[in-house]
């Protein structure tokens, strides 16, 4: 079951000035960096609240590593600003998205990927959910469970 909104991803040219702009603007502190290869982006999530499925609700701020990469192509198109939602589940992401492909939106990958701090996540096309770029979140388990 979906159960949280997981996180807002924000397309931005600079990080440490975005992290800033949340810190001075809003007080939000928690703050976890990392780079993602494999989406080409270097990112931070910025914790707003706890949730009670192993997860929590964040903002991920994210900046491009490469050229080729989905957020450059987006900033080059649309500039700065809100790139997509995610939402958590409670359960597993491929039988989340399975859920919803069978109902005829475009899932982007045949497997889950890695996603922020060993989460697993997917895409739903945004031709297919009103303009919306959608994710899909499964929570690393908390360690030693
Ligand atoms: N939100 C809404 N619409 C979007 C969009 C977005 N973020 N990105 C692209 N689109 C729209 C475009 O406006 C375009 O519409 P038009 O044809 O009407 O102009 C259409 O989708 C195709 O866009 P494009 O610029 O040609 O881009 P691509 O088709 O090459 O890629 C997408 C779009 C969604 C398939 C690609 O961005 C993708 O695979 N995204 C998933 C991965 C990702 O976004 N990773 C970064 C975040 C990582 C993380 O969250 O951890
Ligand atoms: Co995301």
């Amino acid at each position: 079951m979906l159960t949280r909104i997981d996180h807002i991803g924000i397309a931005c040219r600079d990080l440490d000035a975005a992290v800033e702009f949340y810190r001075r603007t809003y007080g939000f502190t928690d703050v976890h960096t990392e780079v993602n290869e494999e989406q080409g982006v270097r990112e931070a999530m910025i914790k707003i609240n706890d949730a009670g499925d192993g997860g929590a609700t964040y903002l991920q701020l994210l900046e491009p590593i490469r050229d080729d990469s989905p957020i450059a192509k987006f900033l080059a198109k649309n500039g700065e600003g809100v790139h997509h939602i995610a939402f958590g589940t409670d359960g597993d992401v491929q039988e989340e998205a399975d859920g919803i492909a069978a109902k005829g939106i475009r899932v982007l990958y045949d497997s889950p990927r890695r996603g922020s701090m060993g989460s697993r996540i997917t895409f739903l096309h945004p031709k297919d959910c009103g303009g919306v770029l959608t994710e899909l979140v499964q929570a690393a388990k908390p360690a030693g469970h």
